[in-house]
């Protein structure tokens, strides 16, 4: 007989077993109803004299994906998740909880605070809140060490990583394993405790003596990671609180737990986590997309391999297309090689491996991907080669093929208008390494169908990329705002700054790399290339910098030529190339330039303000949906610190009159280069935020 206490919670009596069950979808999230609902199951369960043993379960694709994040920074509503872990605990009958697909956060920590705990073969377990700039703040700290081994509760709880089923069990987070489905599971353990086969244990019960040389050197090895974050270091703080009396440890928890839910850091990698989904909104999500079962790549370059191994690694079987003989051969033992070091890395079994493969063909003939339903092209950034091609797809292709252009900046509405079919016609940019990177933006011409655009959605879902939708311009979103603020370092390095000075106060700010050895790493011959590029259309106004040309000049690109800006060895460590800073000074001398001197504040306020121009104009100009579509790109393709959120996410932590102050202050240097964008002026006089675009276009509009 099921008794309905709530609607996402509801209780059910079988015999002596009181079944609790969560459903909440998508992910049972422990909102305040959730919350509510268990806490009366409780009450209501613990008084009924039937009942001898409960058991909590998960409808639904997971037990409770934890505490839900849309109540983070609201005004508290009672119960709060701790009192419920804590009044599970404190159940003077046994409770189980039966966990199931991703169980995380406070879902965990419900689990946790059970007095036994069963899994089933889906389980994967983790307590994930330092990735948003917390830490398990309903009892994680406390139990988990009660539970398993101070190493490993150290190791899940500072990194947040992922615990699959069969790890959980042997380290004694779950206490058995179970095949069947999650209301089954919970009765036989329920029986189980009944008849003792299953013992009990509450957490409160269970004394530890966390090593203090142990949370020592974990905290040490936290302060040394860049950007040192606060909240794997506190929840270290927390955990060696496990070693007092559990209310005591629960409330040392709790009073850490407040500091970080106030922290700016909470605040942007939960924008960040916020921005990987909201990108999903968009105008076309109606459209039905169309179906993907095979897929043809032509170009068997770095970015053709990439594209493939991604595809192969989504499940699609590729068709590459090269015509270079011996570049057909080494694409192809690229591709298997990539599919070998996911192997390697655990990232997919042999057998996989191996079907994969076997749905890898290569091939010099384009007539090849007649029946495909799905083509991109990764070959030479030239409009001709791209326009001649896709003129030859339009005559080879089956009717309602995907035609797709991995371009990086050229004009997806010209490259569509070379066929008969633009419509059909879409850009896919892939990120280097394209089976690494997440990010694609996907780029909407004027006459890209719908469907096409939703089905660059589904497929990217299916590659596990976050898909941001771009309009046609010159680089698109990314490659946009990256020329524009690359100029602005460009600027101060000619001005007097050093390219190790820039780098430094960037990694200080939080990026992994700074932009001088970012370039070196990707190659300055990019650079150089798109730079002659855009010469010929390069307005006169405009401050050139040629430091980067000379050094090209000289043939250094960087890391592959092993000297760029900076000299690398075998280590790959780098120190700044004499010959570089040789030009650096001739350029200056050239340009009759005093060098002055930098502090760390002024190049990240400039570098950041360009960054965050560029970007407002990108969203002006309806390139971008919404400032967080932005920031999304910035996040998940060019390293954006998450903690901060996003370029526009931390424009609103800087002020719109701020950032508008600034760019007349640098304007009088220099009118061309700095102009107050309009939206920027307008955000700055009303008082406004970039959030409150987003808020305002959640549905793409
Ligand atoms: N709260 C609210 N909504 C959530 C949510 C959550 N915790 N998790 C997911 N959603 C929404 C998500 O926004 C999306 O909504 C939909 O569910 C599907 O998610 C006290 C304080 C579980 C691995 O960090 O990692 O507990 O966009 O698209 O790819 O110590 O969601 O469809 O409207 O991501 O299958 C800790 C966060 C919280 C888990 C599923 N928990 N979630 O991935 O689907 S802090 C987490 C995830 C906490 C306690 C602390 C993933 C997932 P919409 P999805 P998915």
């Amino acid at each position: 007989m099921a008794e309905q206490t709530q609607d996402v919670v509801s209780i059910e009596i079988e015999g002596k077993i009181g079944l609790v069950r969560i459903g909440n979808p998508p992910v049972n999230a422990l909102g305040a109803a959730v919350r509510q609902g268990l806490a009366q199951a409780l009450e209501t369960l613990g008084r009924d004299p039937q009942v001898q043993v409960v058991a909590l379960y998960g409808a639904g694709r997971a037990f409770s994906a934890g505490a839900d994040i849309r109540e983070f920074g609201k005004p508290p509503v009672d119960p709060r998740l701790p009192d419920v872990c804590d009044r599970i605990e404190a159940c003077e009958k046994p409770v189980i909880a039966v966990v199931h697909g991703t169980t995380f956060g406070g879902g965990l920590e419900l689990a946790l605070a059970a007095h036994a705990r069963i899994g089933l073969a889906d389980a994967r377990m983790g307590l994930p809140e330092v990735t948003l700039g917390l830490l398990p703040g309903a009892g994680g700290t406390q139990r988990l060490p009660r539970l398993i081994a101070l190493e490993a509760a150290i190791d899940i709880i500072s990194t947040g990583r992922q615990v699959p089923a069969e790890e959980a069990l042997s380290l004694g987070i779950l206490d058995r394993l179970s095949q069947a489905g999650p209301r089954q599971a919970a009765i036989e353990a329920a029986q189980a405790v009944l008849d003792g086969s299953l013992p009990t244990r509450h957490t409160g019960e269970i004394v530890v003596t966390p090593d203090p040389a142990m949370i020592a050197a974990a905290t040490a090895r936290l302060g040394k990671k860049r950007p040192a974050l606060a909240a794997p270091i506190k929840a270290v703080e927390a955990i060696s609180h496990a070693g007092r009396p559990l209310r005591e440890g629960l409330k040392a928890e709790r009073a850490l737990f407040m500091e970080l839910m106030d922290s700016p850091d909470r605040q942007g990698l939960i924008h960040s986590f916020n921005a990987e989904r909201a990108v999903k909104r968009i105008p076309e999500a109606g459209a039905p997309p169309r179906p993907v079962a095979s897929a043809g790549v032509i170009g068997g370059g770095a970015m053709g391999v990439g594209i493939a191994t991604a595809l192969l690694q989504a499940g699609i079987p590729v068709t590459l297309v090269e015509t270079n003989v011996e570049v057909v051969d080494q694409a192809r033992a690229k591709v298997i090689g990539n599919l070998d070091g996911a192997v390697k890395r655990g990232r997919l079994t042999a057998a996989d491996r191996d079907w994969l493969a076997g749905t890898f063909g290569t091939t010099t003939r384009l007539e090849e991907l007649a029946p495909v339903d799905l083509v991109i092209e990764a070959v030479f950034e030239d409009i001709a080669v791209k326009t001649g091609l896709f003129g030859q797809l339009d005559r080879i292709c089956k009717a309602g093929a995907i035609l797709a252009t991995n371009t990086s900046y050229l004009d997806v509405n010209t490259i569509a208008a070379a066929t008969a079919r633009p419509q059909d016609v879409i850009g896919l940019h892939f990120f280097s390494p394209a089976h690494v990177m997440r990010l694609l933006e996907v780029v909407v011409a004027d006459k890209t169908a719908p469907e096409m655009v939703a089905t660059a959605f589904d497929l990217a879902s299916r590659m596990k990329k976050v898909a941001v939708r771009s309009g046609v311009c010159d680089g698109f979103i990314g490659n946009r705002i990256l020329a524009h603020y690359r100029k602005a370092a460009d600027y101060m390095l000619l001005d007097g700054a050093s390219f190790a000075e820039i780098d430094h106060a960037l990694e200080e700010f939080g990026f992994a790399m700074g932009p001088f050895a970012v370039a070196d790493l990707a190659g300055l011959d990019i650079g150089w290339a798109t730079r002659k590029r855009k010469a010929p259309t390069r307005p006169p106004e405009e401050r050139y910098v040629a430091i980067a040309d000379r050094i090209c000049e000289a043939g250094w690109f960087g890391r592959k030529s092993g000297r760029g800006y900076y000299l690398y060895d075998d280590a790959g460590t780098r120190v700044p190339n004499p010959d570089a800073l040789a030009i650096v000074a001739a350029e200056r001398a050239t340009a009759g330039v005093k060098a002055r001197a930098f502090t760390q504040e002024e190049i990240v306020a400039r570098y950041m303000t360009a960054m965050i121009s560029e970007a407002t104009s990108v969203v002006e100009d309806g390139i971008a949906l919404r400032p967080i579509d932005v920031d999304a790109v910035l996040l998940f393709g060019y390293g954006f610190p998450r903690h901060l959120g996003g370029p526009l996410n931390h424009a609103d932590r800087i002020g719109a009159r701020l950032l508008v102050e600034r760019i007349e202050a640098y304007a009088r240097e220099d009118g061309h280069y700095w102009q107050v964008p309009r939206l920027l002026r307008q955000l700055a006089e009303n008082g406004g935020r970039f959030d409150d675009l987003n808020k305002a276009n959640l549905d793409g509009r």
